[in-house]
């Protein structure tokens, strides 16, 4: 992956950035300022702006400031808070696990298929356990996709089956035994009270019971999911914000054919 905006260019763009001291950027580098909102269970009044500015402090901001206050309801009220972050952030000490792959094309996969795999993949999508949100797998798997991205659907060499939400663990592993599934996408929206990790950490048990694990490539995706957490949880990749169907196929195309030529020998 490039370096981004300061990766060379950094010396001569400002020379007061220190990668080992990063603060947020506002206006000018290292002001620090930052825009937060949130919710206080108290009525809107003078009062409830100075708990605001106080909460505001205690989190790390210097001179804070209620630019926005609005009742929700007779005892709630979201504030708006700009200020400026006195933390700071040592860059270069940050290490990810992520998923490097240079991301080939819905054309390109289907030929990657075609040469490598020689017959098509099977996936099998769902969102589990109880939540309920769909958009994330539609995302990644319908036809018509996202932002622009055609879904694995409308891959010829992709034979996909989405189950929708609310999917059990033990529905999602007995389908995915029936359908001989080579990969697994599973998404994970709501994550109060760590519901996502105890959900996934679940299927991982039940596709070890089977015996089932190592045979399929176990994906997970999610508005709060990371590769770091995925592979901390039992599964080959994970994927946040931002994915989209080309990233996700290109990863696991690679994955089979490694798999199936580690089982020709
Ligand atoms: C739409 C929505 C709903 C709809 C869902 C409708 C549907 N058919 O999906 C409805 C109204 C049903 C709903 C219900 C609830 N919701 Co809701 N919902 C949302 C909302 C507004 C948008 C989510 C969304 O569609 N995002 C768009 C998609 C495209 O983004 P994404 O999921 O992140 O997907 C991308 C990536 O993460 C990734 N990805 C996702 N999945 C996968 C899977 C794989 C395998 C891969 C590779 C990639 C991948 O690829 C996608 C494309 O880049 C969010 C708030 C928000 N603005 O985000 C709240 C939100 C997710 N909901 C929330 C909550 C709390 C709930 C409820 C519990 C509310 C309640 N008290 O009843 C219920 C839960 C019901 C349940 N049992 O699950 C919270 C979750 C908080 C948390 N961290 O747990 C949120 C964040 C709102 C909030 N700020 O509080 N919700």
């Amino acid at each position: 992956m490039g370096g981004g905006l300061y990766s060379t260019e950094q010396k001569d763009f400002d020379k007061t950035l220190d990668l080992t001291r990063i603060k947020a950027y506002g206006d000018t580098m290292n002001d620090g300022k930052v825009q937060i909102s949130f919710t206080l269970p108290v009525e809107d009044s003078e009062k409830s702006m100075v708990a605001a500015k106080i909460l505001a402090l205690k989190m790390g901001l210097e001179d804070p400031t209620v630019v926005y206050h609005a009742s929700l309801d007779k005892d709630f009220t979201f504030f708006v808070v700009y200020g400026s972050l006195i933390h700071t952030i040592d860059f270069s000490k940050i290490q990810v696990e992520s998923i490097d792959v240079e991301v080939m094309s819905k054309e390109e996969i289907n030929e990657y298929i075609k040469d490598k795999v020689n017959r098509k993949v099977i996936v099998l999508g769902a969102s589990t356990g109880s939540d309920a949100h769909t958009v994330g797998i539609d995302a990644i798997m319908n036809m018509k996709g996202f932002a622009g991205h055609y879904g694995l659907e409308g891959y010829e060499m992709i034979e996909t089956y989405n189950l929708g939400s609310q999917v059990t663990n033990e529905e999602f592993v007995k389908r995915a035994i029936e359908l001989k599934a080579d990969v697994l996408l599973v998404s994970q929206t709501v994550t109060q009270k760590n519901i996502h990790v105890k959900n996934l950490t679940n299927l991982v048990e039940l596709l070890e019971a089977e015996g089932i694990r190592d045979q399929v490539i176990l994906i997970c995706g999610g508005a709060r999911i990371n590769n770091e957490l995925a592979k901390e949880l039992g599964y080959d990749a994970g994927f946040g914000p931002g994915a989209y169907a080309e990233i996700v196929a290109t990863y696991f195309i690679k994955e089979v054919q490694i798999r199936k030529n580690m089982n020709k020998k």
